[in-house]
């Protein structure tokens, strides 16, 4: 974590090289995710100040400004970035039902990427000021270029991601991406507004020593699962381990990438898939695990090869320090009955839409 004087703005254009026949498209994306967090964070730093955000959406706030709903507010903000700017042909949000064409009304010649984003991750937490955050993945489109975009465009497996990213608001507010080369962290100036480049380079420790997992629902998890958790609780070698869980993927995510540890949302749960959505979640933050030396599996198999079938689809999460998740798989591969076939899924999917 050098000192740098270099600007997340200077460090998009000097790494456009990155992309063979790069034309800026990106660049152009990334600067506007880059503004649409600067507002977000505006609001976000208000929440407490400004009581009523949490309330009902018409209401107003003490300066009689309206006021909405802090994942409404980030959801908003961020498709106006991404669509008055024209730098997508298409947006999904896990905040909405389907996905959303952009069509251009000033470009002859509109963008080739479609972004998926979670605008307000963990959003529960910002009515008791505990940190949240905002998830993005971006795509190249598969249909032609010229035409409206459809779902195709957006159900692609995490593997083809040209970009993601995550913005955590924390104690200080931070946007980390990668573009496929390596992962890197900004921390916003709040008196300059200005993000630098704080945490070059980003990467997994091999192993760790945190656990992370709502434990509350133990009693649903698969026996793989129950008998990692035990295996993390035992007193042997350098264990027992630490357990943390703040409930905010992102920032659970981000501790672990920094300290080494592992971050698990198993099935069982609130669905059988458990809870995290695997193209606004489990993708990016398992392409920037990636990036960062570490791994991102359903407990058996590599995220980004999974081949979605739906735009809201769930799936279990295990990700974090390389030894730590080949270690859960251990435990998991015992149980194979376990293992989700999603062919199977996406083929139950389409034979439904018949
Ligand atoms: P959300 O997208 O509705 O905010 O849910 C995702 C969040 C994650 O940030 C977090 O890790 C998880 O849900 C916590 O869920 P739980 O309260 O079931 O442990
Ligand atoms: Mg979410």
């Amino acid at each position: 974590m050098g000192k740098s004087y270099q600007t997340l703005g200077e460090f998009i254009i000097d790494n456009q090289g990155d992309f063979k026949y790069s034309t800026g498209e990106l660049s152009r994306l990334l600067s506007s995710i880059r503004l649409a967090t600067k507002i977000v964070n505006q609001q976000v730093n208000k929440n407490g100040l400004v009581e009523d955000i949490l309330g009902d959406m018409d209401e107003e706030n003490i300066q009689g400004e309206k006021q909405k709903k802090l994942d409404v507010f980030a959801n908003e903000t961020f498709i106006k970035a991404l669509t008055q700017r024209e730098v997508v042909c298409g947006i999904a949000s896990e905040e909405n039902e389907f996905f959303i064409p952009v069509e251009s009304k000033h470009n002859s010649h509109l963008s080739k990427y479609v972004v998926l984003i979670d605008p307000l991750d963990g959003s529960s937490n910002a009515d008791v000021n505990v940190t949240v955050g905002t998830i993005f993945s971006i795509y190249r489109r598969v249909t032609p270029e010229g035409t409206p975009v459809t779902l195709e465009d957006f159900l692609q497996p995490g593997n083809k991601q040209v970009a993601a990213g995550y913005v955590v608001y924390g104690l200080s507010t931070m946007l980390v991406y990668t573009t496929g080369h390596g992962v890197n962290g900004f921390t916003l100036d709040p008196a300059l507004g200005i993000f630098y480049l704080s945490h070059p380079n980003m990467t997994y420790p091999k192993d760790g020593h945190i656990y992370s997992v709502n434990e509350g629902n133990y009693v649903h998890f698969p026996q793989g699962v129950k008998d990692y958790i035990k295996y993390c609780q035992k007193s042997e070698d350098d264990r027992p381990y630490t357990s943390r869980y703040i409930g905010s993927l992102v920032s659970d995510f981000h501790r672990n990438m920094l300290k080494g540890g592992i971050y698990i949302y198993p099935s069982g749960t609130t669905s059988p898939y458990g809870k995290l959505r695997l193209l606004y979640e489990c993708n990016p933050m398992g392409f920037l695990a990636e990036q960062a030396g570490g791994m991102a599996t359903d407990g058996y198999q590599r995220i980004l090869d999974i081949d979605p079938s739906d735009l809201h689809q769930r799936v279990p999460f295990f990700c974090g320090s390389e030894n730590m998740v080949k270690k859960a798989h251990e435990f998991m591969s015992k149980y194979p009955d376990d293992q989700i076939d999603y062919d199977e899924l996406k083929r139950i999917k389409l034979s439904g839409e018949k």
